[in-house]
C-alpha cells in the first residue's frame, strides 16, 4: 500500500532545544515502516500562550512518508516524546519536545486526542513558516493553501537559524 505522508511539528524551549530538535529528526527516521523524507530550517521563536517567563522556543516541520496509521503515528511520537525526557504538567508548559501530528494526507479528523490537521497549525508562524520551507504548494484541508495563511498570520517573533548554529 501507498504510504502516506505525515507533516510533523517539532518544538522544544527546554535542555539545549536545539540539540533536542536535532535528535528528534534523527528519532523520527526510526519510526516503524517510516521514513523522513524532508526537514526544514530551525527557527527560534517566541513562546505562544502558557505561564509566562518560558524560553524561547527552537521550532522545525518534517514530511514523513509512513504506513502508520494516524494513530499508531501519535503513539510513536509519545514515545519519542518520552526518549527525550518529556513530562506533562499544564498545557503549553515549557517542554524539552513536543512532536505534534501536523497533517496526514488530507485526512481530517475532529477526534480531541488526534485532531487532524492540527488545530492551532493555521495561526501559527512557528509552524507555517518551516512548513513553507519544505512544502511551499501545500494546501490545508479545510483552511486553504498555506500561502494565503501565512499572509494572514498574526505577526510573531520568529527568526530562522543559519545551519551552522
Ligand atoms: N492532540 C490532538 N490532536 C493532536 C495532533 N494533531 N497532534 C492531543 C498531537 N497531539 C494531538 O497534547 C495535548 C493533547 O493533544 C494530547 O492529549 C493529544 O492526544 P500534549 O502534547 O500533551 O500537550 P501540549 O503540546 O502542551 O498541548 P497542545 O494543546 O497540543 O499544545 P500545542 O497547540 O501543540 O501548543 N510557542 C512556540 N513558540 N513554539 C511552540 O512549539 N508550542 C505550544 C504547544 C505552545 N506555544 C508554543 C509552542
Ligand atoms: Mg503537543
Amino acid at each position: 500500500m501507498r504510504p502516506a505522508r505525515a507533516y510533523i511539528g517539532i518544538g522544544s524551549n527546554l535542555d539545549d532545544p536545539i540539540r533536542q530538535v536535532r535528535r528528534a529528526f534523527q528519532a523520527l527516521n526510526g519510526i516503524l515502516a517510516s521514513g523522513c523524507v524532508a526537514q526544514s530550517p530551525l527557527y527560534r521563536t517566541a513562546p505562544v500562550g502558557g505561564p509566562p517567563g518560558q524560553p524561547d522556543y527552537i521550532n522545525a516541520v518534517a514530511a514523513l512518508d509512513t504506513g502508520l496509521t494516524p494513530q499508531q503515528l501519535l503513539m510513536a511520537l509519545r514515545t519519542l516524546e518520552l526518549a527525550q525526557g518529556r513530562t506533562r504538567t499544564v498545557r503549553w508548559a515549557a517542554r524539552t519536545l513536543d512532536l505534534d501530528v501536523l497533517l496526514y494526507d488530507r485526512l481530517t479528523s475532529d477526534d480531541p486526542r488526534l485532531t487532524l490537521p492540527h488545530p492551532r497549525l493555521h495561526e501559527r508562524a512557528f509552524v507555517l513558516y518551516p512548513l513553507r520551507d519544505i512544502a511551499p504548494n501545500l494546501d490545508i484541508p479545510g483552511r486553504g493553501p498555506l500561502i494565503e495563511l501565512l499572509a494572514r498570520c498574526p505577526p510573531q517573533a520568529i527568526v530562522r537559524l543559519d545551519s551552522a548554529d
